[in-house]
């Protein structure tokens, strides 16, 4: 079998993220049309039929490949390293974009053997489009893009969220207040994606989110670390593909990551 160019992942990547991300853009009248309703998340008809577009044109280009979508019926945990699997986030920022808020986007990863190899992040609304390969740098709208300098904390941004637990005595609310009191400024947007793609730009400096799922940080984890960045998992929680990630300019990691006491964490399953 004969190997798939990273530049052709990343081009049906992209591809698929226009086509689920145009059409969410195009069909924004329909925010009503809520199909699960949770105390503090929402999922829409729109989310399903995002992912179905995205599904349509990753596997007419490769039928043979398999996709892990946000939206997918019944997610198991699996060892299974598939020769190629496509993450797929059809409309990541679900609550931003239902009360009409610019922040939300496409994010679409490929997977070789576990490994992201290209990865493609689209926001319609601030038109937006990250891109990464495995052998190459990160661009935005076709510009190549890089990590800040910012040394120390105290001069850093940090992006961070909160998932449907929100229960402010849970320890996610204890590592926002470290934050809060140890970083310049800390920013809640409410799109993963999107919020570590400002990381690999430049424009934030640190990513920390307890609670946040793969598909969520997949292509973005890429694109930062293409951009001069790292990131991690800092460690797996219940359900299947649940995380604690971490991402930054590289200068700042182990400030941030010094600020996460894991063992509370654990604790906490939410
Ligand atoms: C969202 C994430 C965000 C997180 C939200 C939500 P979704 O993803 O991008 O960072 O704080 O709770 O999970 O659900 O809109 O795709």
């Amino acid at each position: 079998m004969s190997e798939i160019a990273y530049d052709d992942l990343l081009a049906c990547a992209v591809e698929a993220a226009q086509a689920a991300g145009n059409y969410a853009r195009d069909q924004k009248h329909r925010v009503d049309d809520v199909k699960v309703s949770f105390e503090h998340d929402i999922k829409l008809a729109l989310d399903f039929e995002c992912q179905q577009k995205a599904r349509e044109v990753l596997l007419s280009a490769f039928p043979g490949h398999t996709v892990l979508g946000e939206e997918d019926p019944e997610i198991v945990d699996t060892d299974e390293m598939p020769e190629h699997q496509w993450v797929v986030d059809p409309i990541d920022g679900t609550v931003n974009f239902s009360h009409g808020m610019p922040f939300w986007c496409c994010s679409i990863a490929v997977r070789k053997k576990g490994e992201t190899v290209a990865g493609a992040v689209y926001g319609p609304d601030v038109n937006e489009l990250y891109t990464a390969t495995v052998d190459r740098k990160s661009t935005c709208n076709g510009e190549p893009i890089s990590v800040s300098e910012t040394q120390t904390l105290d001069k850093a941004m940090i992006m961070t969220g909160v998932d449907q637990f929100v229960d402010p005595s849970l320890p996610p609310f204890a590592i926002f207040k470290s934050f809060a009191s140890n970083a310049q400024k800390v920013r809640v947007m409410g799109s993963a994606a999107l919020d570590i793609c400002r990381v690999a730009n430049g424009a934030a400096d640190g990513y920390f989110e307890a609670g946040i799922y793969l598909w969520d940080v997949a292509a973005a984890q890429l694109i930062v670390e293409q951009a001069g960045g790292k990131a991690e998992i800092l460690y797996d929680m219940p359900p299947p593909y649940r995380i604690c990630f971490a991402a930054s300019n590289g200068r700042i990691h182990d400030q941030l990551t010094s600020l996460v006491d894991i063992s509370s964490l654990q604790e906490w399953k939410g």
